[in-house]
């Protein structure tokens, strides 16, 4: 099955926000962002800007209704600055014009005077100071302190990790029309349709009812579209009611780039202990989360980076604290990993410490130490279905690892100038919502009378092909043609208080909630079947590919007779499905429960040549043994895990987010902060599925695909770091990522 988005992308037909028809009266609206990291308001004067050509108002805190107040999991947000900055970027006031250019223009007429205060940019000196998000959060196993005794080897370090933009191909952007009786609709580029509605009603002080949010699909979000879709939501909704009409707030790149939220920077101290034989007996890790100005996700970011210390590792004594950090530069915000791969970076980086000290191989401490069925995590839950160890066993006899290390060391004992690099790459990653509360999911299906169907939930398309799994879902339960089943936009008044598309479990939870009402109607169908067919019992009626069955025998109903008959009988053919996870609890007192439905496991192993003259590097190859369940859809699952690698690398080689001290962002452009593209991409990328591994925790026994594969690459960084050790020995290198060419060459010569 190909996505049936595809055709219309690369026709252009895929309508996103800005494609939507404009409607009569349209204002655009363009923001005053700050341009000061932190400071007070001594001015703020817009008249200027009011009187500017086409301008028909502008707006600031003073004509919130409601509260100016967008923090969902803190209150510490406002939507427009009122006396203070805390970031720049922050958004100060709005300018309702014309056009676009008129709009812009008279932004730039407002006068805003800032006396500067302190500038914080680094969580330690955040931490020193006490400026935290919350009090710090620590996960415990066994007992460290008594463990190191029992290690032959103990190493420490520290771990720096880097920022991330999200670079979704659509930036940010809302539209919001004003609706009878003093309501708004929105058209937002969210993933949370219901978390800009609450948060536009509170803005507003309207009732949630009079807030309907609509979303068609996204260009692309990786979790910058999760809380951070919201302001711009809100905006464009306080003009529509405040001015009556139609408003349109888009950010161009170069503001969405600025304006919002990234990755977490992360800076960690660790200290791991490992036996004679490379067995770790001990891990302690100190998080230092870089939260940004405002809280927005840190806090569930930080609580995931906890759940994922040990990574894919099954480790007897852990402590592992975290502390989100308030400094003042853009709130950072979810983005593919939610602070699992910080985590897990750390963790492989003090696998490599261990490893060295010990004299072995950091794929020995690896492989020794892979989780086994039923052993216990950090926070207390058992290992279910495990299978850390068959996708490394599957990887070692398919791909050969020992092979890969032989030869890449072969290859650098005959070459000066370039040297080769491997790294292995386990992966474990939980899926649920860290929050329980978030692990419900609401479908609503309608069979139409000519046998067509509709189906409508809480998941939003923004690229992963969600929709395509629903739709998938829906053909199966009722065995008719996928083109029968359109999936509908994400809208707030078909399907109510749905948690965002994120957390990689779109798929899982909303197909499920649309499995159950596929299901509901086709018990209702199967009994008008039996009645049509004068049979006595509805079980026993079939059906497939749309043909009526009983008993397994043929019957005169197709399905599209079948609908229409039950319609004619007057039976129900819509129905609402509700799907809240099974079994998952979190005690945050004791820090301890069952947080997750699963795991999905993994291993990768990647190949580098690195030029050990100019310090660029080539992947080579990664090699990925992934288990995505009994797969809903292999191209889709395969472009998730292509991408997300592809990501990972991006993440820790060559994307460098930079500020100034001042808090103000240098890499501002595509031109200054560079991503991976198709040059980059390794020259091969092989993904194998694991065989036989079904799941009995997601709809039809797939697995969640989106966010793990981002943290295989991981491996690239590591697998460059050998290939730099090869160059250049006995030195000890820093674990800062990027490893820009940059920051290799320093490494390759450090007398400069
Ligand atoms: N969002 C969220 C997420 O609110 N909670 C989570 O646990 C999560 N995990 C991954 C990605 N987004
Ligand atoms: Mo996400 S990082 O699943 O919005």
């Amino acid at each position: 099955m190909k996505n049936f988005d595809t055709p219309l992308h690369v026709r252009g037909q895929a309508l996103f926000l800005d494609d939507l028809p404009v409607p009569e009266g349209l204002l655009y609206a363009s923001a005053l962002f700050s341009p000061t990291a932190h400071g007070r308001i001594k001015r703020l004067d817009t008249r200027a800007a009011e009187e500017s050509p086409g301008v028909t108002a502008v707006l600031t805190f003073r004509d919130i209704p409601g509260e100016n107040e967008i923090g969902g999991i803190i209150r510490d947000e406002p939507l427009l600055a009122e006396e203070k900055v805390h970031f720049a970027g922050q958004p100060v006031a709005l300018v309702l014009a014309s056009d676009k250019t008129a709009a812009a223009r008279a932004a730039k007429k407002i006068e805003l005077e800032i006396e500067p205060l302190p500038v914080i940019t680094d969580p330690r000196q955040a931490y020193a100071a006490g400026s935290l998000i919350a009090p710090p959060r620590t996960f415990c196993l066994g007992d460290t302190a008594a463990a190191w005794d029992k290690c032959v080897v103990v190493a420490s370090g520290r771990v720096d990790s880097g920022s991330q933009e999200h670079f979704y191909m659509e930036p940010q952007g809302a539209l919001a029309l004003p609706t009878e009786r003093g309501g708004v609709k929105i058209f937002s580029s969210t993933q949370s349709p219901s978390g800009v509605q609450r948060i536009a009603a509170r803005v507003l002080g309207l009732p949630m009812n009079k807030v309907e949010v609509d979303v068609a699909r996204l260009g692309g979000a990786f979790g910058g579209k999760e809380d951070q879709a919201t302001p711009w939501a809100a905006l464009a909704a306080l003009a529509a009611y405040k001015l009556h009409k139609p408003v349109k707030l888009t950010l161009n790149r170069r503001e969405d780039i600025t304006v919002t939220g990234k990755r977490h920077p992360y800076s960690s101290d660790f200290k791991i202990g490992v036996d004679e034989e490379g067995k770790i007996l001990a891990y302690e890790v100190m998080f230092y989360q870089n939260a940004g100005a405002a809280a927005d996700l840190s806090s569930a970011i930080l609580e995931r980076t906890l759940f994922h210390t040990t990574n894919s590792y099954f480790i007897p004594n852990v402590k592992a604290t975290g502390a989100s950090c308030r400094t003042n530069l853009p709130p950072f915000t979810a983005f593919r990993g939610f602070g699992a791969p910080q985590a897990m970076f750390v963790m492989e980086a003090a696998i490599r410490e261990a490893a060295a000290k010990l004299g072995v191989s950091p794929a020995l401490i690896q492989k020794k130490n892979l989780l086994a069925e039923g052993d216990t995590f950090p926070y207390g839950m058992q290992v279910e279905h495990c299978r850390a160890r068959s996708c490394f066993a599957a990887g070692k006899q398919k791909y050969a690892f020992d092979e890969i290390f032989r030869r890449a060391a072969e290859f650098n004992a005959a070459n000066s100038t370039r040297k080769k690099g491997a790294a292995l790459m386990p992966v474990c990653f939980g899926i649920s919502f860290t929050n329980t509360m978030m692990n419900q999911a609401g479908a609503l299906v309608h069979v139409y009378s000519d046998g067509s169907v509709g189906v409508s939930t809480g998941a939003v398309e923004m690229g992963q092909g969600v929709n395509m799994k629903i739709q998938q879902t829906a053909a199966r339960i009722f065995s008719v043609a996928p083109e029968r089943i359109k999936i509908e936009t994400t809208n707030t008044t078909r399907v109510a208080n749905t948690s965002p598309t994120a957390a990689s479990t779109g798929a899982d939870m909303n197909g499920r909630a649309a499995e159950i009402a596929c299901l509901d109607i086709l018990a209702r169908l199967k009994k008008t079947a039996a009645e049509q067919l004068q049979h006595p019992d509805a079980d026993e009626i079939t059906i497939a590919d749309e043909q009526v069955f009983c008993r397994g025998e043929k019957t005169t109903l197709t399905w599209e007779t079948l609908v229409l008959k039950a319609f004619a009988a007057r039976t129900d053919l819509s129905a609402h499905g509700y799907y809240a996870t099974p079994r998952i609890y979190f005690d945050r007192e004791k820090e301890k429960g069952q947080p997750f439905a699963y795991h999905v496991f993994g291993t990768a192993v990647t190949e580098v040549t690195l030029d050990c003259i100019r310090g660029v590097y080539e992947i080579d190859r990664v090699s990925i043994v992934h288990d995505a369940g009994k797969s809903l859809d292999f191209l889709i699952d395969r472009g998730q895990v292509e991408g997300g690698l592809l990501q990972g690398i991006g993440w820790l080689t060559m994307e460098e987010v930079l500020y100034t001290e001042e808090g103000r962002l240098l890499t501002n452009s595509a031109s200054t902060y560079k991503f991976p593209d198709i040059k980059f991409t390794p020259k091969e990328v092989d993904v194998h599925f694991l065989e036989d591994a079904g799941n009995p925790y997601a709809v039809l026994s797939s697995k969640a695909i989106g966010e793990p594969p981002f943290m295989y690459g991981i491996g690239a960084y590591f697998a460059i770091l050998e290939a730099v050790k090869a160059f250049r020995s006995g030195v000890d290198f820093p674990i800062v990522s990027p490893l820009t060419p940059e920051r290799v060459l320093g490494y390759l010569y450090p007398e400069g």
